[in-house]
């Protein structure tokens, strides 16, 4: 299919308005829609907010030029869904407006929609293009398609490691690495996925909140491992602050805020972990540690996105750093003093 250089640009706009989305959103995915006329935007929309109006209601809502719609050519990043969730099909939607045409990026791999939604626009006449800037609009929503299709949490893997390579001193312990922004952009990171794991480790030498305070946004679902329950209740992470599960191997009640999930020894840790996520309907986890987390996640081949934030102090010794080389390196960029680098698995 061959799309102008005006069809990417509403794409490109349409994308940008999906991400707005992010972080209100989940665990439905970002989506964004532009409605043109003869060459002129006339309405635009995103989904805000889970459980509210899907983007391109947002989009039909938005115009004043309501009588321009019929024959209108449609921009949207996701196919248009056919299903009743929480709200009507918005494929109905498009149909009943008589717009003209439907633009896409990605078909919805929902199996409630799957391809049905593009076909019911079909059946009622309506033209439909598929594949748009279909790479920009996977990225977009890594984590809506990677829970869809492998029935797990995305995992974006994150550490400091000083200029030498090492996390943490000799015997773990935890030593500032990263500055003021990295700080900042750490937070922002927490309030983009729905999940923070710490091991146990980490969650007794740090007692960290893992909340979200230095950036708008939600403050994520917390998680942390202790097999033998040996993190004292007094820790932040019981404070009741926000919504924390425990991973353990021992049996014990839920208290208020907090939720004990009991694995089983006699198998590997992690796919357990990721499975109960799936079944809460955890699209993405952020591992912020410690440095056995980070390894046995990494040499499981388990995690989707790395972000390594390598500060310019010395520690001269301590633990080492993960070392992930330049394959699978996508970005790199400095926030002060430090240089942050991203990793994808897969892409
Ligand atoms: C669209 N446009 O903006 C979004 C779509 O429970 P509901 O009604 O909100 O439906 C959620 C599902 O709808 C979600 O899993 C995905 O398949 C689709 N999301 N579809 O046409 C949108 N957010
Ligand atoms: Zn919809």
């Amino acid at each position: 299919m061959a799309f102008s250089d005006f069809d990417h640009l509403m794409m490109h706009r349409a994308l940008d308005l999906a991400r707005l989305g992010t972080g209100y959103a989940r665990p439905n995915p970002l989506v964004g829609c532009v409605i043109t006329h003869e060459g002129r935007i006339i309405g635009e929309g995103w989904h805000r907010q889970y459980g509210g109006p899907h983007a391109e209601v947002n989009a039909v809502q938005s115009t004043t030029e309501s009588q321009l719609l019929a024959g209108s050519r449609v921009y949207v990043t996701l196919e248009p869904c056919s299903h009743f969730g929480k709200t009507p099909p918005c494929a109905d939607l498009l149909i009943e407006k008589q717009v003209a045409e439907v633009v896409v990026c990605n078909l919805d791999p929902n199996p409630l929609v799957a391809g049905q939604g593009l076909q019911k626009l079909r059946d009622a006449g309506i033209r439909v293009e598929t594949g748009l800037l279909e790479a920009e609009g996977r990225w977009l929503n890594r984590r809506f398609f990677t829970f869809q299709e492998q029935e797990r949490p995305y995992v974006v893997l994150k550490w400091a490691e000083t200029a030498d390579g090492y996390l943490a001193g000799p015997y773990f312990q935890p030593v500032p690495i990263s500055g003021e922004l990295s700080r900042v952009a750490v937070h922002q990171w927490r309030a983009e996925e729905q999940a923070i794991l710490v091991g146990t480790r980490t969650a007794l030498h740090d007692n960290p909140h893992l909340n979200v305070r230095e950036w708008p946004g939600q403050s994520p679902l917390r998680l942390v491992i202790d097999k033998n329950l040996s993190l004292p209740p007094t820790h932040h992470l019981f404070d009741g602050s926000q919504p924390t599960v425990v991973y353990t191997y021992r049996e014990r009640a839920a208290r208020e805020g907090v939720d004990f999930v009991m694995l089983s020894e006699a198998e590997d840790l992690f796919p357990q972990i990721l499975q109960s996520l799936a079944r809460r309907n955890v699209q993405s986890v952020l591992v912020e540690g410690g440095p056995t987390v980070l390894s046995s996640l990494l040499k499981d081949g388990l995690w989707d996105e790395a972000r390594v934030i390598r500060a310019p102090k010395r520690l001269g010794g301590g633990v080492p750093a993960p070392h992930l080389g330049l394959a699978g390196l996508h970005e790199q960029f400095s926030l002060g003093e430090d240089e942050v680098f991203i990793y994808h698995r897969n892409y």
